[in-house]
């Protein structure tokens, strides 16, 4: 018995029905994902805008540690305890394995937060919030955050960097 020569250009034929139904369903609904993160980032209120300046891993790390002098009113876990007045600029730090200082904040007011890291990429993350941005050394990102809800809320860090990472675990306070 000969199974013969397998024809030559087996791949070289019209699609099929339904080969074309999906192809068309997937291109569309690629289409579709594609306008819709966009359409999201300006309609959604999940997603804050925000911009990025450069800035060095010292420069940073004293501006947090003057803020912190200037409006700390408390200790906790070790971390200061700061409550920055309405309107101002705002301090986290990320580092291995903490978000320092923990923030007493107003709920309604606005604040201009940066957010930066000194050793490496951390992943700061509002729970139960789910708020997230990326941070990296840097790089301050700038946000206008105002609260909008009172209450006690958890900073983890969801980028993974180092074994002590499941420990970066961070506070703020909102009332
Ligand atoms: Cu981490």
């Amino acid at each position: 018995m000969s199974l013969g020569s397998p024809e030559k250009y087996w791949w070289d034929e019209p699609l099929d029905k339904d080969e074309k139904t999906w192809v068309t369903v997937a291109i569309v609904w690629a289409i579709f994902l594609t306008l819709y993160m966009p359409y999201k980032h300006f309609t959604g209120k999940q997603n804050p805008s925000q911009e990025y300046t450069k800035v060095s891993g010292d420069k940073f790390d004293a501006a947090v540690d003057k803020f912190i002098a200037q409006y700390k009113v408390g200790e906790e876990k070790g971390l200061a305890v700061v409550a920055p007045p309405p309107n101002s600029d705002i301090f986290i730090r990320g580092q291995q394995f903490k978000w320092d200082p923990i923030l007493k904040l107003k709920k309604g007011v606005q604040y201009k937060l940066h957010l930066s890291s000194i050793d490496m990429n951390h992943g700061f993350s509002v729970q139960p919030v789910n708020f997230t941005i990326q941070v990296v050394p840097g790089y301050d990102n700038v946000l206008n955050i105002t609260p909008t809800t009172s209450g006690v809320f958890t900073i983890i860090c969801n980028e993974y960097c180092g074994l002590g990472h499941h420990t970066m675990v961070g506070r703020m306070y909102v009332d």
